[in-house]
């Protein structure tokens, strides 16, 4: 691609957007403006080509600039911009909720859409308290988070988050009745382990004091990430899952998988839970479903779930949830044409393809100064820093900085450095994903 087919937009003036989850006043005194995207990189408004490290925020899966999925949303916004699914509905949202029901876990083929990662995580509480109370166990109102825990920034998924930034500035608006897991983080015992770490099974037992200690029969469901992301690559060790899986089963707890990021191939299947073989009760979704060309979420829901609320007079609506944006038609036409593209080129399993040689360049990394950790798992890589005393995510936002500078986006989140490339990465990509990063590490006092 060539600097003079870049767009060079130059906007007038930074102060109006307030830019979400940014030091706003820092990136507007010296700004990084992305203009155009294609295959494996972005190119800056001034026409400098950057290797996309993250798959821009975790969705672009299936690389930039696709233009099947460009095609079928043009396609559908000339043939029905909007339709409602409210007491309507259109054929697209049907089609997309059977073709993800296929790719999803057994029975976990109901699917409730949304606009983004926050919404599903809010809608999936919902739908917990919803089906234990109309079995009659209204008093199932407690969830249970876990420290470290991303669940986007709706008032629920904030709740049972545990990223203490995201929350300590709104203590008297938290759901009621959340208590938290410890995290699994744990360099001590198990840095630098090549995928899933591995000590700390017993983790989980936590849950069972939780359980004991707010009684089973007023909690109704617990809520983790599979693998976190935004806190900076936190591995399930090898058991975990599976052990909350029995506890929960034991108690009546319904357990929800948040698969924001590792749904849709990042981790060598569709979901993590196929790769990891622990099958949650519901499964939170976002991002890749469109390959991040469009907003839109999904809630997977087991069957026995959605059975349980379908009950009633037929004409009474069973759940008074939804959005005027759920199952959009344009956003339909995303998904099924990047449904499409992940069948075709094989791209929901390849990262267990590739994952032995990403798993071998990011441990490269170890040895590098500052670098206390290494994590990896599928398509995913994380590198972590020793913060600079009393400076905690200062070093690792400057090796951050460095690498743009240098042509390649990583994510930084505290002292981790963070990496989720587009599930079509070659090896060449890899290559020059890691070196630059490991050049940018060795720079950086
Ligand atoms: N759950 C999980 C597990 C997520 O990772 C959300 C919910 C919220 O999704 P929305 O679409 O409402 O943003 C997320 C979002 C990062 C990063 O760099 C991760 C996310 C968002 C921004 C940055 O780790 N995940």
């Amino acid at each position: 691609m060539n600097a003079e087919l870049t767009p060079a937009p130059s906007p007038a003036d930074l102060d109006a957007f307030w830019m979400p989850f940014t030091a706003n006043r820092q990136f507007k005194a010296n700004p990084r403006l992305l203009a155009r995207a294609a295959g494996m990189h972005y190119w800056t408004a001034d026409g400098r080509e950057v290797l996309d490290g993250v798959s821009g925020l975790w969705c672009v899966n299936a690389g930039h600039g696709r233009r099947e999925i460009a095609a079928a949303v043009a396609r559908q916004l000339e043939t029905m911009e909007y339709a409602p699914t409210f007491q309507m509905g259109h054929p697209l949202a049907f089609e997309v909720a059977s073709r993800l029901a296929a790719l999803a876990p057994p029975a976990l083929d109901r699917v409730f859409f949304t606009n983004s990662g926050s919404e599903s995580v809010d809608t999936a509480l919902k739908i917990a308290l919803a089906y234990h109370r109309a079995r009659g166990n209204g008093q199932r109102i407690r969830f249970i988070g876990r420290e470290k825990g991303y669940h986007g920034v709706g008032f629920g998924g904030m709740s049972v988050g545990g990223m203490v930034n995201n929350r300590k500035v709104f203590p008297a608006s938290m759901l009621p009745g959340v208590d938290h897991l410890p995290h699994t983080l744990d360099i001590e015992h198990n840095a630098f382990s090549r995928g899933l770490p591995a000590w700390g099974a017993h983790l989980a037992d936590a849950l069972e004091r939780l359980i004991a200690l707010h009684d089973a029969a007023t909690i109704a469901a617990v809520i983790v990430e599979p693998i976190s992301g935004s806190a900076g690559v936190i591995l399930p060790p090898v058991g975990y899952l599976r052990r909350l899986r029995e506890i929960c089963d034991r108690h009546d707890i319904l357990l929800i998988f948040d698969e924001v990021i590792t749904g849709f191939g990042r981790v060598g299947k569709a979901f993590a839970a196929q790769a990891f073989d622990v099958v949650p009760d519901l499964m939170t979704t976002a991002k890749g479903l469109t390959n991040g060309a469009l907003p839109m979420g999904a809630v997977f829901s087991h069957r026995k779930i959605y059975d349980g609320l379908m009950q009633g007079p037929e004409n009474a609506i069973e759940l008074f949830h939804g959005y005027t944006y759920s199952a959009h038609p344009a956003a339909c036409a995303a998904a099924l044409a990047t449904l499409d593209i992940y069948a075709k080129e094989g791209l929901l399993t390849r990262a267990a393809t590739l994952a032995p040689a990403w798993e071998d360049a990011v441990h490269s990394l170890r040895g590098a100064p500052h670098v206390i950790d290494v994590r990896n798992y599928g398509l995913i890589g994380a590198v972590e820093l020793e913060p600079r005393p009393g400076k905690p995510g200062a070093r690792a936002f400057e090796v951050f900085l460095k690498c743009f500078e240098r042509g390649v986006m990583v994510r930084q989140t505290g002292d981790v450095v963070a990496m989720s490339p587009p599930l079509i990465i070659e090896p060449a990509h890899m290559q020059r994903l890691i070196e630059t990063l490991g050049g940018a590490i060795r720079d950086t006092p």
